[in-house]
């Protein structure tokens, strides 16, 4: 495939990873942005270099002939984007949380195939380099048959600023972070058959919920995932996951500060596991850029060789029942059971 044409639909806070990624990939060029507020749009083409600017997707849509879509909006506006970019004929990427509810998620993926474009969510999580190399190490066998996760995601620090939003979401750390975290439990342990959640909100000035833990159960093992975003700890790990992975031949730890330690036949081996270093920066620390250079090169990889994303809409729809499927555990205060 030549040279394939970018497009980026919202150009806010977590965009400017996105874009600068797009700009230091190879083979891709940012042929436009747009976001429905001007300044930020402007401010997005002349930082990024993009070809041309709107504040219209429609219109952007109707007069670039791109090879693909970029859609880095909040959820709200994740469904009638999709399908606008699908109606077009474009491949199409789009920032997690997917969707409000399962039904617009699936109506997004059905919009995509029934267009004939590859669709992706952009979940990064798992294009961590620390989380690529664990995943390796789990399936070259050197654990054995996995039968207990843990992964963590449990910060104080201050997301509220960067993203005010959040503050005032009915629905918040499940929604924002589980949707991480699932994924990576999906990611090492496969499937859920079933969960059981427990919520708090701690900070008393949020709409939402800041802390959640679900147990979940795999047809061969146990997860636990917990995340929040109130934790006062010595030593905050933000953006880094500390992730256990217990197998019958041993184990494996993702402890802070890119920190891996195996046991694999009762042999114990260390390994640092630093990102990649960016020219740009972003409070986010390294891993976060790594990751979203890893999983955009991944998208240009699969629409090269006309493969299925790893998280495309339709494996995504795996871990979103995860994250709605907790909602109501809660609710009920019962185990929720995935659909087969
Ligand atoms: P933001 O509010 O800072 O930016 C969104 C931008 O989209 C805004 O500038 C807004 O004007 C624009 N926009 C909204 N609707 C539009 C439309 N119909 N047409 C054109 N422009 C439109 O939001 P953010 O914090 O950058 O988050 C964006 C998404 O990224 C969210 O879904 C969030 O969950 C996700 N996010 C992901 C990560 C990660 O992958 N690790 C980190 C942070 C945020
Ligand atoms: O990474 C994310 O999805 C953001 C967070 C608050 C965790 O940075 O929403």
């Amino acid at each position: 495939m030549q040279n394939l044409k970018a497009g980026v639909i919202g150009c806010g806070y977590f965009a400017q990873n996105h874009l600068a990624a797009w700009q230091a990939i190879e083979d891709v060029t940012l042929a436009a942005v747009c976001d429905q507020q001007a300044d930020r749009a402007e401010e997005a083409g002349a930082k990024f270099g993009a070809g041309k600017v709107y504040t219209d997707a429609a219109e952007m849509l109707a007069n670039e002939p791109l090879d693909f879509v970029d859609v880095v909006t909040t959820p709200p506006s994740h469904r009638p984007l999709v399908e606008l970019v699908a109606q077009h004929g474009r491949h199409v990427i789009c920032q997690k949380p997917l969707a409000p509810s399962m039904e617009d998620a699936k109506a997004m993926v059905d919009a995509c195939k029934s267009a004939g474009v590859t669709f992706m969510v952009h979940e990064n999580f798992r294009w961590q380099g620390i989380i690529r190399h664990a995943k390796q190490i789990v399936d070259d066998g050197k654990i054995g048959e996995p039968f207990f996760a843990q992964v963590s995601f449990r910060t104080g620090y201050d997301v509220y600023p960067n993203q005010p939003y959040l503050a005032t979401d009915e629905r918040l750390v499940l929604y924002d972070m589980g949707v991480h975290v699932f994924d990576l439990v999906r990611f090492f342990m496969g499937e859920v058959n079933s969960l059981y959640a427990q919520t708090h909100r701690i900070h008393p000035d949020i709409r939402g919920e800041d802390a959640a833990t679900a147990l979940l159960r795999h047809d061969h093992g146990t997860s636990v995932a917990n995340m929040n975003y109130v934790s006062a700890v010595e030593h905050d790990e933000f953006i880094q996951i500390p992730v256990r992975i217990e197998g019958n031949r041993g184990s494996l730890e993702i402890r802070r500060d890119y920190q891996l330690s195996v046991v694999s036949d009762k042999q114990m081996t260390h390994h640092h596991v630093p990102p990649g270093q960016y020219p740009w920066g972003s409070p986010l620390g390294g891993a976060v850029i790594e990751s979203v250079v890893n999983v955009q090169r991944h998208w240009v990889d699969c629409l090269r060789n006309g493969t299925e994303p790893d998280t495309s809409g339709a494996d995504n729809l795996k871990t979103l029942e995860l994250v709605f499927g907790s909602y109501k555990s809660v609710a009920g205060d019962t185990i929720y059971h995935t659909e087969a």
